[in-house]
């Protein structure tokens, strides 16, 4: 059996992680018989991140890591019919989607000072006082820290607003007239490029990415086809 650990739904989207998202979508994509249960503290996991699955005793983590595991353990094809060029590009827009694109979400909604008064309650309120007041400082500063070193956090609202719009126009471009990233029906990228897409443009929390949502017609169709496919 599957346990899925992972945030709660917040912000009317199965999943205000875009990680713990792309995680569960791939288990639905792959049709894999999953519980799921909800964790708020990301340190109770061995990499201290969300998502993380116990398979049948065994306690894994990070989305990729999980994915390529179950791929190979209950022998998926989800990816079977990807031809080694598209491989490539499902690594690489994986890439832009995880390690580039995924930190601009987190700064519109934990560094823009008109977002964090309405994110703080969302994720910090079910805590008991003192908590609620401390924690929230403290997980802010390392998300302020996190992204120093990342690198992004050293750059002007415009200026990441700026990049978020070229790595939108990307994935316009590699979707083009697909109903998928993978084609005719979704394949694993599939379940990564929604889980980042569907949090930045189609969740209830706004933020100035929203703008953008309009930019990008194709990719909030997009959206609504995975989750009226895979989220009904
Ligand atoms: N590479 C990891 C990234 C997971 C990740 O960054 N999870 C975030 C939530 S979206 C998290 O748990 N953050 C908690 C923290 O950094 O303290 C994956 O693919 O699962």
């Amino acid at each position: 059996m599957i346990t899925l650990y992972q945030f709660p739904a917040a912000f009317g989207l199965p999943n205000p992680s875009a990680f713990c998202l792309k995680l569960e979508t791939f288990l639905r994509l792959a049709g894999l018989p999953y519980q799921v249960k909800d964790l708020t503290d990301p340190r109770k996991a061995p990499k201290a991140k969300l998502p993380m699955i116990d398979l049948d005793g065994e306690r894994l983590c990070d989305s990729a890591h999980i994915q390529a595991r179950l791929t190979s353990q209950f022998k998926l094809e989800l990816d079977a019919q990807r031809s080694p060029q598209q491989r490539g590009q499902d690594v690489a827009l994986t890439r832009l989607l995880d390690e580039h694109f995924y930190w601009l979400v987190v700064y519109f909604r934990w560094l823009d000072d008109d977002a964090w008064p309405r994110l703080c309650p969302q994720f910090f309120g079910h805590l008991p006082a003192p908590l609620k007041w401390l924690v929230p400082k403290v997980a802010r500063a390392q998300v302020r820290r996190d992204l120093q070193g990342q690198g992004l956090g050293r750059h002007s609202p415009a200026e990441l607003l700026a990049f978020a719009r070229s790595d939108l126009q990307a994935c316009a471009d590699l979707l083009g007239e697909q109903a998928f990233f993978g084609g005719q029906a979704p394949s694993s990228v599939d379940a990564c490029a929604y889980g980042h897409l569907a949090n930045a443009l189609t969740s209830s929390f706004k933020t100035p990415l929203d703008a953008l949502g309009s930019e990008f017609p194709t990719l909030t169709a997009y959206c609504q086809r995975m989750q009226a496919r895979l989220w009904p």
